[in-house]
């Protein structure tokens, strides 16, 4: 039997599922997923092994209007991913009609002139898939479509089977025992920032970002974190503090507790909040920070 390797972009507006998709088919959590859009900032690779193949899943932040240039470094991850595949997945939300935002992605995708599928996703949500597709198979001509839940794990197999079969025949791309190509630290920032976004409304959620300043083993059953969350502004940091740190304290409890899960062992978790001005508009944060690249 040959060997079939290649990349598989993710792509689909904000909150249609494309991380929980991820997690779902790796059988681990390496993307965080919210409910709140434009949780991704980063092209996230996560590889899928089976005997014979190797499948690159590229996840990408939502493509989206953007009002800053964290949101145009967001978008450029997600169409450089794209134009790198082999095979794009359009993930759809099937439980809401096609919006502005779906056509655009459509439209993006049409261009690429890569083989592109239509993912309709959430499909525990609906009673009747059938009477809700009809809209997104037709935003472009899709080589084809599936009906999965990534919440529920349901149609995932064929959607794998049909992937594998797609692929070109080649070598691996990463070695065996490699999952993910994110580094520690970022997954520990993801895990954080997950929570801030879990427990804050409006522009908070989206002004925030998470550098990890120190992380220690300081004996073999305790890793120690310190943590810094930015923030755009003082009215911010002061509600994500809260009364008598309140909100910063449930913050840090919940992101050391799916920590602990991830080490292992027990893990001491030291949050410090701070304030730097519309870092999203600025280059040398955004760097810092390790979102995107530029297009060109
Ligand atoms: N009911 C249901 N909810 C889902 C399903 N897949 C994802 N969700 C939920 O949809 C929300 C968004 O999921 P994400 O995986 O973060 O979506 P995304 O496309 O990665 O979003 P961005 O990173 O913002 O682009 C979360 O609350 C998920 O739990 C599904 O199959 N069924
Ligand atoms: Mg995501």
């Amino acid at each position: 039997m040959e060997y079939r390797a290649g990349f598989v972009a993710l792509v689909g507006r904000p909150n249609v599922g494309k991380s929980t998709l991820l997690n779902s088919l790796l059988g681990r959590k390496i993307a965080i997923a919210t409910k709140k859009p434009q949780t991704t900032r980063n092209r996230i690779v996560g590889v899928l092994h089976r005997p014979g193949a190797q499948v690159v899943l590229v996840d990408t932040p939502g493509l989206h209007q953007p009002r800053h240039k964290l949101g145009e470094r967001m978008n450029s991850a997600a169409r450089v991913s794209a134009k790198d595949a082999d095979l794009v997945w359009h993930i759809a939300d099937v439980s809401r009609p096609p919006n502005a935002e779906d056509h655009a992605v459509a439209a993006f995708c049409r261009q690429l002139a890569i083989p592109t599928w239509i993912i309709l996703n959430k499909a525990d949500l609906v009673s009747r898939v059938k009477d809700r597709w009809g809209p997104y198979r037709t935003l472009m001509d899709y080589r084809n479509y599936f009906v999965v839940s990534a919440a529920q794990k349901t149609g995932l197999d064929p959607l794998i089977e049909a992937t594998i079969a797609a692929m070109p025949i080649g070598s691996p791309y990463y070695p065996e025992d490699m999952v993910t190509d994110q580094s520690e630290d970022f997954y520990v920032g993801e895990v954080i920032r997950e929570q801030v976004l879990e427990s804050t409304r409006e522009e908070i959620p989206y002004s925030v970002a998470v550098i990890v300043d120190e992380r220690t083993a300081r004996r073999p059953d305790l890793t120690y974190i310190r943590a810094t969350v930015l923030v755009e502004r003082d009215g911010q940091k002061a509600i994500l503090i809260g009364a008598g740190g309140r909100m910063l304290k449930d913050i840090g409890q919940r992101a050391r507790m799916q920590l602990q899960e991830y080490y292992g062992h027990q893990v001491y978790l030291d949050l410090w909040v701070k304030t730097r001005e519309r870092w999203r508009n600025q280059d040398g944060w955004l760097r810092r920070l390790g979102y995107g690249v530029s297009e060109h």
